[in-house]
Order: structure tokens, then sequence, then C-alpha cells
């Protein structure tokens, strides 16, 4: 790598050349690892469950599919968008992927889309509901349009040099209910990440093998994503294939950053369509533990350069939290979720993946929203 290729600033050339060094040895948890300041992002992880709403039209629009077929190509077109705003924003916000901070336990992040075409406002709410290994639940409704997303993310990664590899742990259902009153469940599987241009201090994530979405109405999608020299040789290449009972509905094949052509029919998709940000009530009516105010004082030194604020900032707030730990335990008290239950096995996860995956899991655990009576 020459010089002028690295994105890495020059006084920090050898704390990244310490930072990839390490990478090499490290497994588990990259979110306790310390990185030079360049590398910083200052949002937290509870924030990322939005960018699975940032086409709300989309969301709202899926109930308005009058068969499983048409509904099942909303989903999977809703997907599809999902992707460029969940895996590649960062990169044309920031101009790299960064390294976001690490919730605390118990971090709450609400945020809402308004109603802009009569479907109806839609509600997001994440929680922090572990912190060794990291787990974010979220739960995004449209109550009017009857569509919802319940899901939880956490991640395992390890070195594959020159690459992070990211599994993601955790899985999403996506609720629909019809004008009969019953609900139509979509199991949701998520992609591996590889995470490439960490050398030159550019980190750019590409997505990796195959993520499933399974419907309860005999619905099913297969995604097979490729890096570059695939197919057309463009970075984000991917084909999907959306089947119901086995026939064959949609044959995508594109770029989720880009464009995507149905060579079975009319699902073609744009991902460049304009998205809109989650929008969040002011800092002066938040209270802790909510995101943007818990790291108000990191976030602030990381994007006006003052590292030894953020630095501080962030111990502070380790210091506590390690101090919370030691008082819950010594009161043998545990921590109590506020949003969500915890269940040891999910009945939709485990009834959907055998139509897909032999491979996969048989059962997996979930976080799902506390219900108001
Ligand atoms: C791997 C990642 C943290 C996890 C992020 C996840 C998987 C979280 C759930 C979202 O729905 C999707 C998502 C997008 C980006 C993922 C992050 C990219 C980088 C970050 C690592 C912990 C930081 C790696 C450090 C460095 C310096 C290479 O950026």
């Amino acid at each position: 790598m020459s010089s002028a290729e690295s994105q890495v600033p020059a006084h920090q050339q050898s704390s990244w050349s310490s930072f990839v060094k390490g990478l090499a040895s490290w497994s588990g948890d990259l979110s306790s690892l310390t990185a030079p300041s360049f590398i910083l992002s200052p949002t937290s992880l509870t924030e990322f469950p939005a960018y699975w709403c940032e086409h709300p039209d989309e969301f709202a629009a899926i109930s308005s599919g009058k068969t499983p077929e048409e509904r099942a190509k909303l989903v999977l077109r809703w997907f599809i968008l999902t992707l460029k705003c969940q895996y590649a924003t960062r990169n044309e916000k920031m101009g790299s992927e960064k390294k976001p901070l690490n919730p605390i336990l118990g971090e709450t992040f609400y945020g809402s889309w308004p109603d802009t075409n009569g479907r109806g406002k839609t509600d997001l709410t994440v929680e922090q509901v572990s912190h060794h290994p990291p787990i974010t639940a979220f739960y995004i409704n449209n109550e009017k349009a009857g569509v919802s997303l319940e899901g939880h993310s956490g991640q395992k990664t390890s070195f594959s040099a020159p690459s992070i590899i990211v599994k993601q742990v955790g899985h999403s259902v996506l609720s629909v209910k019809l004008e009969d009153g019953s609900v139509e469940d979509y199991l949701i599987t998520l992609p591996r990440l590889k995470i490439d241009g960490i050398l030159y201090g550019k980190p750019y994530i590409e997505l990796t093998e195959l993520s499933y979405i399974v419907g309860s109405n005999g619905t099913c999608v297969t995604i097979d994503y490729k890096g570059k020299g695939w197919l057309s040789g463009k970075a984000h290449s991917y084909k999907a294939s959306l089947t119901k009972d086995s026939t064959s509905i949609a044959n995508l094949e594109g770029q989720w950053t880009g464009t995507t052509k149905d060579t079975k029919g009319d699902l073609n998709i744009d991902a460049q369509i304009p998205k809109e940000e989650v929008t969040v009530k002011p800092l002066e009516e938040q209270q802790i533990p909510e995101s943007r105010l818990v790291w108000k004082d990191v976030a602030d030194g990381i994007r006006s350069g003052n590292y030894d604020k953020a630095g501080k900032a962030k111990s502070a707030i380790e210091n506590d939290q390690r101090a919370k730990r030691k008082d819950e335990a010594a009161e043998n008290k545990k921590h109590e979720l506020k949003h969500f239950n915890h269940v040891d096995s999910d009945e939709i996860y485990a009834k959907l993946i055998k139509e897909v995956s032999s491979t996969l899991p048989t059962s997996e655990d979930a976080y799902k929203i506390k219900r108001e009576n």
C-alpha cells in the first residue's frame, strides 16, 4: 500500500498499524477493541435499527398487497432497499465505515417517521438488552398499516486477512395484519459481513453468503450476496429468487446499492431512491438512558476532534456502568429489561427456518416487545 492510497492521517499511521495487528489475534466482540480516533463514530449501535425503516412508505405498503405473492414481492422490495441504508450509508456520509459506540446495558433509542401519505406513522423502539455480548433489540410498528418488525442483532467477529468477518447473530420477524384479522409472518435471517479496505484505513462493507426471507404463507426468498468480480464485476452484487410453494415468482439480479432487474417478472428496484431519516425528539426532552443523551459528551468530543474530552466522558460512562453492575451483584439483583421479554426459543423462527435451511440452528432465542394491556 502506498501512503498516497492510505486514508489514515499521518500522525495516526503507527496506532492504525498496531490496531490492524491487534485484529489478527482478535476474535469475539470487536466493540471493546480500542481504535485510533480518526475511525471513531459518534453514533451508538442502538441507532442502527432505524436503517430498517428509512423507506417507511415501502414498509407500510406491504399490507396493501392483495395476495401472498404480491405481499411477498413488496417484502422483498422493502428488504433490498434496506440493505443500502444498513450497510453503505456511513461510507457515503462519513467517507468510510467507522467504529460505532458500544451501547450501555438498558440504553434506549426512540424515533418515528411521520405519516406522509395517509398510510400512518411508524414508531421505533430500541433497547440494548445485553452488554456482554452486545445485543440490541428493536420493534418497528406502523399501527394503521398493520405492519411491524421485531428483531434483535448481535455480532461475532473474526479476522481473516485482510478482512474482518462479521457473523450476525439474531433474526427479525416482519408481521402483516390482513383484512380478515389473521397475521402473516416473514422470518428474516441476516447476511454475513466482510469488512474490506482495512489496510488502507478506509473500511467498507461487502455482504457475503446467503440470507433468507421465509413467509408463513408458503413464500420463500433466498438471497445470494457476491462481491466484486461476480456477474457484472461490480461491488455489492447479489441474486435473489422468490418462490411460492416452489413455483418461481421473481428472479432478481443486480446491486443492492444500485439497480436490480427481475429476469422473471416486474420487480425492478432502484436503491438510489431518496431515503427518510428517523425523527428523534430534541436532546432537551430526552432522559437517561436515551442514547443521544448518554453519549452526548463523547459524541461532541468526537465531532469536534476533542478526543481528550471524548475519552474522559467515555471512561466516566464505563466506570458508572461497572459500579451499577457491582451494586446489582451485591444486592443479588438482575437488570430488568424495559421494553422486551426474552424468550428461549422463538416459535416463529423454529417453524419457518425448517423451510429453507438444514444448516442454520433449528431454534433461536428472541426478544419480544412488552405489549401494553
Ligand atoms: C460490524 C460493525 C458493528 C455492527 C454493525 C451492524 C451489523 C449492526 C446491525 C445493523 O442492522 C447493521 C450493521 C451495520 C454495520 C455493522 C458495523 C460495521 C463496523 C462495526 C465494527 C464493530 C467496527 C469495526 C471497526 C472498524 C475500525 C474496522 O470500523
